[in-house]
């Protein structure tokens, strides 16, 4: 099911809500409005892009340890969800941690829920990991709406960034037909292109 644009008619993105959390998807509620669904790997930065796109400091907990969110977080931005997914790829958990995690993202992604757009995100100064490729695959088979936002845009040049923007897009084989934008939690880079984007699909 994909939400289709008729309640919403405006995104205000300072009114932004810490709704709750869940740990399985079974508990999970029903959709209650679309959903725009955070993912990526961990520490990748996606709590820091959600506090600035909802214009909070601390809303979703931020850390330098990877593995900080390790539940499914629900923040309502005016109406729409904004879901906080745990971050895949953390070396550092054990087996039956990381069990659970595949569980909630797998869950949560095979419910019939409100899905307007996943916000895959992807670390602006590496390579592809094969989870990263993963989670493009996984959004691809699943038909899910979705774009691509590269992270810690502040850690390089502008040159550097371009430069990275392609090559990333080659190996993640994204056409041109996918949104793609550089942001950066630290400086506010892409944020603003990032809003008016999310809210085109919700709106
Ligand atoms: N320089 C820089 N650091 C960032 C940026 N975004 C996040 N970080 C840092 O990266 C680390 C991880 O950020 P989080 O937002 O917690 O990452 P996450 O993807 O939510 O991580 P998990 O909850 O473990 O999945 C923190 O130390 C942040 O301060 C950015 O745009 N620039
Ligand atoms: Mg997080």
């Amino acid at each position: 099911m994909s939400w289709k644009k008729d309640s919403v008619k405006n995104v205000n993105f300072h009114k932004a809500t810490y709704t709750a959390s869940y740990g399985t998807s079974a508990q999970l509620p029903a959709s209650t409005g679309p959903e725009v669904s955070f993912v990526g790997r961990s520490n990748v930065g996606k709590s820091s892009l959600l506090n600035k796109l909802m214009y909070r400091k601390d809303l979703a907990k931020v850390s330098s340890t990877p593995g900080k969110t390790a539940t499914i977080n629900f923040y309502d931005v005016d109406g729409a969800d904004f879901v906080d997914l745990p971050g895949y790829g953390f070396a550092g958990v054990a087996k039956s941690e990381k069990a659970r995690w595949s569980e909630l993202i797998e869950g949560y992604f095979s419910q019939t829920r409100a899905f307007a757009l996943v916000v895959c995100l992807i670390d602006i100064r590496h390579e592809p990991s094969d989870l990263d490729l993963g989670m493009i695959r996984f959004v691809q088979d699943m038909n899910l709406p979705f774009a691509v936002v590269f992270t810690k845009a502040d850690k390089l040049s502008n040159q550097q960034c371009n430069r990275q923007k392609s090559l990333l897009k080659k190996s993640l084989g994204l056409g041109e037909d996918v949104a793609v934008m550089v942001t950066s939690s630290e400086k506010g880079t892409g944020i603003d292109e990032l809003r008016a984007y999310i809210a085109g699909i919700i709106d």
